[in-house]
């Protein structure tokens, strides 16, 4: 409601006013949660208790096939972890434009690599100097994915896959450790006894190669 504009009007009128404008909208918050619904339910088979629910793509004929999720009820969780690192290739002479290159050349400004970078210990960071044409990378280990969330007494699996890096070790908090290599895949599997979070991390690209499961506490 614009209180200025009835600041001058009658008490009465002002009741009248709010009191318009407390149903115009709930009419509206109505409607806008029956559009919502309806759109979900053409593009998803839920059921009605559509707050805790996970649907399952598909046409309206098959509306019975959902699932509720109970955060106190325990589940099998599977999760796929690659082994990643970003890199900044960038040179030290602008891109040019190449119209007869096969592919376009991306165009990029030239680029001096950082003076008196301090870059933490431990093998997660790699800058490499210019080669003789002028290239340098600046690179960054990584899991990906690296958050993972998942409630109390859920038995957790996870893949870690060799993507990217020629060899890593990894700890996962109080379950193993072990090597990998790229083109591998190792899995662990534990459950989830304790709320709290329990860390994943690669002891060969510290500070940066880590990750955290949030194991959510089960409802008092
Ligand atoms: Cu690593």
């Amino acid at each position: 409601m614009n209180k200025k504009k009835t600041k001058s009007k009658p008490m009465w009128l002002i009741a009248v006013a709010f009191m318009a404008a407390i149903s115009a909208t709930t009419v509206i918050g109505g409607i806008n949660g029956q559009t919502l619904q309806k759109t979900f339910a053409e593009n998803y088979s839920v059921g009605t208790s559509a707050n805790l629910s996970t649907a399952t793509a598909g046409s309206a004929s098959n509306a019975t096939t959902f699932k509720t999720v109970n955060p106190n009820q325990s589940t099998n969780k599977e999760f796929w972890i690659n082994t990643v690192h970003l890199d900044g290739n960038t040179n030290l002479h602008p891109g040019v434009k190449c119209d007869t290159c096969p592919q376009n050349t991306p165009l990029h400004p030239a680029e001096q690599p950082p003076v008196n970078s301090t870059l933490p210990q431990g093998g997660g960071f790699r800058i490499t100097e210019p080669n003789k044409v002028g290239a340098w990378d600046f690179r960054s280990f990584t899991f990906s994915p690296d958050q993972i969330v998942v409630n109390q007494g859920d038995k957790v699996t996870l893949h870690f896959i060799g993507v990217q890096g020629a060899h890593h070790v990894i700890s996962v908090e109080g379950v193993d450790t072990f090597e990998l290599i790229r083109g591998q895949v190792h899995t662990v599997s534990f459950v989830a006894n304790n709320p709290g979070t329990i860390t994943y991390i690669c002891h060969v690209h510290l500070p940066n190669m880590v990750g955290q499961i949030l194991v959510l506490p089960k409802a008092a």
